[in-house]
């Protein structure tokens, strides 16, 4: 039976089955942890879904393996991987003009706030001229084509709102206080001025922190997740952390992409606040996450400067209420669910670990 997103048509195809109309989506950031998320939940309700990958020395597709099909087996494959970067336009405007999307995702970002001090010029390229990049091309896409329905979301971030005290709603005023947050406020008035100028359906996500055990291993909860599988096993014994002191409004990243499948199926587009609307600081983390495996961090947790920021964000909590009456959007997984999901992932991994380090195909000190 074709589900919502599908459309039967009369007919069949070379191997008998009847053939059916998908809606299509395009996906920056497919590899990420979001990306991941967003394509298996699209491939359930019915999407062929097509990942825009950029070109890495390593393989980057570890969050998307086990739902990858070989596309040699064309009736079976509905997620498909294409080379393409943020930095290039013509690359964009090329696979806009070949896999005709219905709903663009831009996930991709140089998406660490600390890293961004580092690499500042890189982070607006990629997050700020990057998300003006794909809109353009899907300006212009549109001009050339007339498919003038295509949706898109652009992936905005409660970073924006910076050293505006809590609680944080679509009416708050941004006060970005790193590069990055600075890159993404530039992106979301990019969105909002494609919308207005153009008429483009587009959508600004504005999301609080969500994590997963798919976050990448150097945010503070999966940084502090994989130090207690490891510590617990008795590979490590030491964690160097930052700022304990900051709140983070955490939730879980599967919750997060139904949100922004939900805003491109509104009859008209608008910007939301995704949020939990709880908050805590590193600190109680810390004790959650250890105290959950019988561990007191103090005995473990040691700070290096090297982790605080030179501008802080000290408290984000946000307010999703139109999120959650507009949408009719709201978390399933709780802040205490959350940390012992990635604990019970992280401890299995270490598991896993030490199981090559014992047998000498690892040393200690490396992760896989
Ligand atoms: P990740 O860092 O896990 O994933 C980022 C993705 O962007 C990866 O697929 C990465 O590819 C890709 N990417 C990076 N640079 C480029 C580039 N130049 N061209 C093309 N692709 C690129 O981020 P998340 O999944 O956590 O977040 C998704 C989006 O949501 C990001 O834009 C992030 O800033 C934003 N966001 C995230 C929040 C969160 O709490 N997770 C909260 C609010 C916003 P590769 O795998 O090769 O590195
Ligand atoms: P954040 O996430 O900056 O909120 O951005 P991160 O996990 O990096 O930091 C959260 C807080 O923890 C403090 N901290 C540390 N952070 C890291 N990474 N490493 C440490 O050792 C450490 N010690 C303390 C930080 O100072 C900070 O206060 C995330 C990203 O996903 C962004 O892309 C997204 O936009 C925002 O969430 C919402």
């Amino acid at each position: 039976m074709a589900s919502e997103n599908e459309t039967s048509k009369s007919g069949s195809t070379d191997n008998g089955d009847t053939a059916v109309v998908r809606k299509i989506a395009l996906i920056t950031g497919i590899t990420g942890q979001d990306g991941s998320y967003l394509t298996e939940f699209l491939l359930e309700k019915g999407y062929e879904v097509h990942g825009l990958i950029r070109r890495s020395s390593n393989f980057n597709t570890q969050r998307i393996n086990h739902i990858y099909i070989d596309p040699h087996n064309a009736h079976k494959a509905r997620m498909k991987l294409h080379y393409a970067d943020l930095s290039d336009a013509s690359s964009l405007r090329r696979w806009l003009d070949i896999i005709l999307p219905d709903e663009v995702y831009n996930l991709a970002a140089q998406s660490h706030v600390a890293v961004s001090f580092e690499i500042p010029d890189y982070t607006a390229d990629v997050v700020a001229t990057g998300a003006l990049r794909l809109l353009e091309a899907v300006r212009s896409h549109i001009d050339a084509t007339g498919r003038s329905h295509i949706r898109y979301y652009q992936a905005g971030s409660s970073e924006m709102f910076g050293s505006t005290p809590p609680p944080q709603s679509e009416t708050t005023p941004f006060h970005p206080r790193s590069p990055y947050a600075a890159s993404k406020c530039a992106a979301h008035w990019y969105t909002v001025n494609y919308r207005e100028a153009y008429g483009l359906y587009a959508c600004n996500g504005i999301l609080f922190n969500h994590e997963s055990p798919r976050r990448g291993e150097n945010f503070v909860t999966r940084k502090i997740t994989r130090a207690v599988g490891r510590i617990k096993i008795g590979l490590q014994s030491k964690l160097f952390l930052g700022n304990l002191q900051a709140s983070r409004d955490w939730g879980f990243a599967g919750d997060y992409v139904e949100a922004m499948w939900m805003m491109l199926q509104q009859e008209k587009p608008d910007d939301y606040v995704v949020a939990t609307e709880d908050s805590h600081t590193v600190e109680e983390f810390l004790e959650v996450a250890f105290g959950y495996v019988g561990l007191n961090w103090r005995d473990h947790v040691v700070i290096d400067k090297r982790y605080f920021r030179p501008t802080e964000v000290d408290n984000l909590k946000g307010d999703s209420n139109k999120a959650r009456t507009v949408l009719g959007w709201k978390p399933k997984v709780g802040f205490e669910q959350l940390v012992k999901m990635m604990v019970d992932e992280d401890v299995e991994l270490a598991k896993r670990e030490k199981v090559l380090v014992d047998a000498g195909f690892m040393d200690a000190q490396q992760q896989p």
